[in-house]
């Protein structure tokens, strides 16, 4: 899911990364770039203009800030509005103090609504809640017969009328539902087309005859600009309280996802990830950005940790820290491997709790990589191995020799005391051995 933004995203990060300077001109690149990724995702013109004149607005209110990273806080800033975007903030299913509380599913036809009724239900269901599902698509059989067979496979009651008209069916559920003391009724409705006048009354009519806690528009995420047109429609029609988003475990591109909060005004709160009745994941934006973005994600270092660190190589390394043994040409190799893993700083922010106080005083630019090598290469071998013999005069060789000002040789220095110090600390750290060593690359 969303592979495609995330690919994207990381190219434009590579570059923003390296920024000493925001400036117009990369402000207007970036964006272009922001622009075509957005696009190419689906993610409808006017929501992606808007979103990029937000991220323009706000680079421009950085750029006369005197920052450390510009490139680093330009990406906040597209990070942050993408948040925004997506909702902020994940939103649980509010069923008010009403008993019963009615959640009222509506979409177009195939959207995914007889499903999520019974991964709705799966999920009230496993958090202690007594739920009686409705059939409220009266047009095909087939479909009272589908409802059916998902609520028995999740053991959930029906009501069902067969035939007849769906206002009353679901009012009479609402009633049956009051009676039997249910917690919760869900109604699941017929697919419509919005440009169907008539059906969209009728969804109208329910709404207004149930009075639900939720009503919630079911959208199939592997729609792309259309989701957009029929998303207004419905919200148009119907006082929504929020989008589920269907089907993302297929090659979804993200841009409904993108669009349909900007245009519904309503957030998404779930997304269907499979067709089981356990496929349904309460919708976090800022997890999801996350993941689109590439920012802490534990699982993605381990894999590219992996990649790169060589099982024995990795021991070895384990061994030194144990033993504090660990010098500045370990020192190098280690970095030279983090340069191989990608950007420094997103390195480092995947690693839980790192980017925090222990990550305090390491100053973590790539240019940087290029430059410490520059500076331990100009050390000899003794200095590597015991850095605590480089005096002043030492000093001043290697800022000659590699180039460096005497106060990079001196602040490396410290670099590499408090990554001694850190080492030291990992290994007392409390988090699992197996993560621990996964992140060593060791299994
Ligand atoms: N892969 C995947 N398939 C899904 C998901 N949600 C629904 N489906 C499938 O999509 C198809 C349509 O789903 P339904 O739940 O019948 O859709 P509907 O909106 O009730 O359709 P109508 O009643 O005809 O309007 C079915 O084959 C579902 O199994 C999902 O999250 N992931
Ligand atoms: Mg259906």
């Amino acid at each position: 899911m969303f592979n495609q933004l995330a690919e994207r995203f990381d190219l434009i990060f590579k570059n923003l990364r390296g920024l000493g300077k925001i400036t117009d001109s990369n402000i207007q690149q970036t964006s272009r770039e922001i622009r075509r990724v957005l696009l190419d995702a689906d993610v409808n013109f006017k929501v992606a203009k808007e979103f990029i004149d937000r991220v323009k607005g706000r680079a421009q209110g950085t750029k006369v800030l005197k920052s450390v990273k510009p490139g680093e806080q330009f990406i906040k800033i597209i990070h942050d509005e993408l948040v925004t975007l997506l909702g902020s903030e994940s939103k649980p299913l509010d069923l008010g103090s009403k008993k019963p509380g009615v959640i009222l599913l509506a979409g177009l036809q195939g959207s995914g609504k007889t499903t999520t009724c019974g991964k709705l239900a799966a999920m009230l269901k496993k958090d202690g809640k007594s739920v009686l599902l409705t059939a409220g698509d009266v047009y095909r059989p087939a479909a009272i017969e589908q409802l059916v067979k998902i609520a028995e496979s999740i053991d959930v009651p029906v009501f069902e009328q067969g035939v007849g008209d769906p206002v009353a069916i679901c009012q009479s559920a609402v009633e049956e539902a009051k009676v039997s003391k249910k917690d919760v009724v869900i109604l699941d409705t017929a697919g419509r087309l919005h440009v169907d006048g008539e059906m969209m009354t009728e969804i109208q009519e329910i709404a207004e005859a149930v009075d639900p806690s939720e009503i919630l528009f079911v959208v199939d995420g592997m729609t792309g600009q259309d989701a957009v047109n029929s998303a207004e429609a419905f919200s148009a029609a119907l006082k929504l309280s929020g989008t589920i988003l269907t089907k993302l475990d297929g090659d979804a591109r993200g841009g409904a996802a993108v669009s349909i909060t900007e245009v519904t005004g309503v957030p998404i709160r779930f997304i269907g990830v499979s067709e089981k009745m356990d496929g349904l994941e309460l919708f976090d934006p800022k997890r999801i950005v996350d993941r689109i973005l590439g920012f802490g994600d534990v699982v993605t270092l381990v894999e590219k940790a992996k990649a790169v660190v060589d099982e024995k190589e990795a021991k070895e390394l384990e061994k030194k820290i144990k033993d504090a043994t660990f010098d500045l040409e370990d020192f190098r190799n280690q970095l030279n491997q983090l340069k191989k893993m990608g950007p420094l700083n997103q390195i480092v922010g995947m690693m839980p709790g790192m980017n925090s106080k222990m990550m305090k005083g390491l100053d973590l630019d790539d240019r940087q990589l290029l430059w410490t090598d520059a500076i331990i290469s100009s050390m000899t071998p003794a200095e590597r191995k015991n850095p605590d013999i480089i005096n002043g005069s030492r000093r001043s060789r290697i800022s000659k020799g590699s180039g460096r000002s005497l106060q990079e040789i001196n602040q490396l220095l410290k670099q590499f005391a408090e990554m001694k110090k850190m080492m030291k600390k990992m290994g007392k750290m409390k988090i699992p051995k197996n993560l621990k060593q996964q992140m060593l690359g060791l299994n």
